[in-house]
């Protein structure tokens, strides 16, 4: 077979690439490891940038999102058992930040490619790609016990931190920045109506972090930072519904409503950023070339604007066979990547009880809130990060 743009990983960076470049009269196959029940099964992102809602009206999937997402003018951050309000629409001049799991955007996403009837390939192994540094790249994979080929112009890598693409890029060639948090996230779903319709809630306590989340006004998202080791069958509803409330300041901790918790899982926290994004007519996106802890709400939308430079690069070499677009796309990509990194670690530094957080560590943290919360201008900086700088 032979296509434009072989796209490896059909998860968020790798449906929103195929649709924006069929809209651009791009041929392309998206070859997926999983089934698309799997892909749909990760509970993971909730929270959009404005970025991404435009580039998801752009794909002509936006339609669910204005429906059912909900929008959040504010973020609030607890600690010494007192909230505070952070009015991001205000400090930035309108911006907002959408509720809407990352669920249903690949829903949307699946729902827009099999309806134009574009090519997928679900539960393909042994995926290999090869000749990325000719002009002739190509991918391999087995579907149903049978070997198939596939020529193309150009790969694309959206398959995620455990994909194959970015590991079959030579050692010499790629350069990689890591950090690994000592602990992870404790995420619970339930159909229970959000404790804050209108706003994020973050808290730092001494027991340590927590996250008030949603995903509609009937579908609530919690966390809880849990020791890296612990296991989900550990945590019983009963202990995480408390152990969030000791999290809480005691207003907000009283108005939480628990019901069942519908998905419980732990994840870890990295920070991992790959360079360059891109090896000849190989092109990494999304989680394949960087990975944030998700305490600031990045790694999706990093994965958006990483598709977004991506589709116009490729856009504007097979309209005018210009290369300036593909050639500048890794400079562009990790400009904002670093940016997000930086925002990501510093907010999970913040939030977060580190083994050596005790005493000192704690006041030093409940100074540096007490003066964002009370300085515009530490404010404004939280805020304008928060809600994605600009592409
Ligand atoms: P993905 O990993 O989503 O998709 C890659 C796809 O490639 C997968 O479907 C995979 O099956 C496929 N694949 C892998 N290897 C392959 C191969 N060899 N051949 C073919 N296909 C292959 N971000 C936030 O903003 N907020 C959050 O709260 C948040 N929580 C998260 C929780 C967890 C547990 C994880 C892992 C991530 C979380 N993220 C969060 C980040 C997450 O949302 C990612 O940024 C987002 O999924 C990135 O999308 P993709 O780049 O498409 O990668
Ligand atoms: C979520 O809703 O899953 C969510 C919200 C805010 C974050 C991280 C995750 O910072």
């Amino acid at each position: 077979m032979r296509t434009q743009v072989a796209i490896i990983g059909a998860g968020p960076s790798g449906l929103l690439l195929g649709q924006l470049l069929h809209k651009a009269g791009i041929d392309n196959i998206i070859i997926e490891r999983q089934s698309g029940e799997y892909v749909l099964g990760r509970i993971r992102a909730g929270i959009l940038e404005q970025v991404t809602v435009d580039l998801l009206e752009e794909a002509g999937v936006a339609a669910r999102l204005h429906a059912e997402g909900t929008i959040h003018h504010s973020i609030e951050l607890i600690f010494r058992q007192q909230r505070h309000a952070i009015d991001v629409h205000g400090l930035t001049g309108g911006k907002v930040v959408t509720a809407y799991g990352q669920t249903e955007m690949t829903h949307d996403l699946m729902d827009a490619r099999q309806a134009a009837g574009l090519p997928t390939v679900y539960e393909a192994a042994n995926v290999s790609i090869h000749d990325y540094d000719s002009a002739r790249p190509r991918v391999r994979y087995e579907k149903d016990g049978q070997h198939h080929e596939v020529e193309c112009d150009f790969i694309a890598g959206c398959d995620g931190f455990h994909g194959v693409c970015r590991a079959s890029v030579p050692k010499g060639a790629i350069t990689e920045f890591e950090k690994v948090y000592p602990f992870g996230w404790l995420g619970v779903l339930a159909d229970v109506p959000p404790v804050s319709p209108h706003a994020i809630i973050y808290g730092n306590t001494e027991r340590g972090f927590s996250l008030c989340s949603m995903r509609s006004l009937t579908r609530s998202r919690y966390y809880v930072q849990c020791p890296l080791d612990d296991k989900v069958e550990q945590w019983s509803d009963e202990r995480f519904w408390d152990e969030l409330r000791r999290r809480l300041d005691p207003e907000t901790a009283q108005r939480v409503i628990t019901g069942p918790s519908i998905e419980k899982s732990i994840a870890p926290l990295r920070s991992f950023v790959a360079e360059p994004m891109r090896f000849g007519r190989l092109f990494l996106a999304g989680d394949a070339a960087h990975i944030v802890p998700p305490t600031g709400a990045k790694g999706l939308n990093l994965a958006a604007s990483d598709v977004k430079y991506l589709s116009q690069a490729l856009i504007d070499y097979f309209a005018e066979k210009s290369d300036a677009g593909i050639d500048a796309y890794s400079a562009r990509c990790l400009a904002r990547v670093w940016k997000a990194e930086r925002f990501s670690w510093w907010l999970t530094t913040l939030m977060h009880r580190f083994p050596d957080t005790e005493g000192f560590g704690q006041r030093v943290q409940e100074a540096e809130l007490d003066y964002l919360v009370n300085s515009r201008a530490a404010s404004t900086a939280l805020a304008e990060n928060y809600v994605g700088l600009p592409l």
